[in-house]
């Protein structure tokens, strides 16, 4: 795994980044406070311990000009695309009024103008549609790069395979992102593949490939700047595996007493979160105090829009309905 160098982010850029991974461990904090008080439903799958990827990784996209296609684990994303706090608490709080119009409970919506395009719930199914939103541009002339992602178990999958294949083969700017967070449900690493590296395909597909510590944003966005500019050139695709580790269950219904306490315990000290408060510290680029004042302010606006989305209602049956589709054999 490469280790962090000196920043090569300004200070504005590191300010910046910290806002958005303290912006995704509220918003994670507060679902999982939600989900006990019986106002969220259904799955509530936490990121703790995944800000540094999502938001390093996004942060070094284009926001007018790329695509972002995040998965289960990825809502950093979503704010570093300038999704809103309320949009995005409508949805997971399945509200009407939300892209979902309270349909859904998580990331499952797209937003156009915004360029993000929520997750496909079937693991992999995701990346062939990144791919060809890459590849309809190219046809057209116009370099997209577009950024997906897939966890350590879904990359099993064999549409990856075919997705991989096919960009590379056709040199698509497509950054395809392994969140390697040790864990597939209850199945472990040592259960899902026999490589030392999930990276260690790319060679096979012919394409750059690289695995490093998903706990070091600035190391995310540089590594994922470079797969970028290699997109940017025509020099196609590239995988990045990034360990982590799932710091609380698939979802908030697991208990994950499956997962050893000490394996926990020795990734809690890479948190992503504290870990970069204590270095902009040490930098001088934001004192512990001013880091708090950020995080008190992040967590009030959280509130608020926890509050403005409890208010509004719930979709009727019928609104539920609409643009559901299913084939008409269904059922007879
Ligand atoms: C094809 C497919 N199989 C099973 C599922 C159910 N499922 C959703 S997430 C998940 C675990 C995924 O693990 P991993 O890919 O490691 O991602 P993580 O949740 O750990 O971030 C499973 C089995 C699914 N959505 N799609
Ligand atoms: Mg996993």
């Amino acid at each position: 795994m490469t280790k962090s160098k000196a920043s090569v982010c300004t200070p504005d850029q590191q300010r910046e980044l910290l806002r958005f991974m303290l912006m995704a461990r509220e918003f994670d904090t507060a679902m999982l406070r939600l989900y006990r008080q019986g106002k969220a439903f259904g799955g509530v799958y936490s990121q703790l311990g995944n800000e540094a990827v999502s938001v390093g990784s996004a942060y070094a996209l284009d926001r007018r000009n790329d695509v972002l296609f995040p998965m289960h684990r990825n809502i950093g994303g979503h704010f570093v695309f300038g999704q809103s706090l309320d949009q995005l608490m409508l949805n997971h709080l399945a509200r009407n009024g939300s892209q979902m119009r309270g349909t859904d409970g998580t990331g499952h919506y797209a937003d156009p103008a915004l360029r993000i395009y929520g997750n496909v719930s079937h693991l992999g199914a995701m990346i062939p549609v990144a791919a060809g939103f890459s590849l309809a541009d190219k046809l057209r002339g116009i370099t997209t790069v577009s950024m997906t992602y897939i966890g350590d178990g879904g990359a099993q999958v064999g549409e990856v395979h075919e997705a991989l294949n096919f960009a590379s083969v056709h040199k698509l700017p497509l950054i395809l992102i392994i969140e390697n967070n040790q864990y597939a449900y209850s199945t472990p690493n040592s259960m899902e593949f026999a490589c030392e590296n999930l990276s260690d395909r790319a060679i096979g597909y012919g394409m750059h490939g690289v695995t490093i510590d998903g706990t070091d944003v600035e190391l995310v966005y540089a590594t994922c700047v470079e797969a970028v500019d290699r997109a940017r050139r025509g020099d196609g695709p590239t995988l990045i595996e990034t360990r982590t580790m799932r710091m609380r269950g698939h979802a908030e219904h697991d208990d994950f007493a499956y997962v050893p306490k000490e394996l926990l315990e020795q990734w809690a000290k890479k948190d992503p979160v504290e870990t970069y408060i204590a270095l902009l510290d040490k930098r001088k680029v934001m004192s512990r105090d001013e880091a708090t004042v950020l995080r008190e302010q992040i967590l009030a606006d959280m509130i608020a829009a926890i509050d403005r989305a409890l208010e509004q209602p719930w979709p009727n049956a019928e609104e539920g309905l609409k643009n559901v589709f299913m084939s008409e054999q269904v059922g007879g």
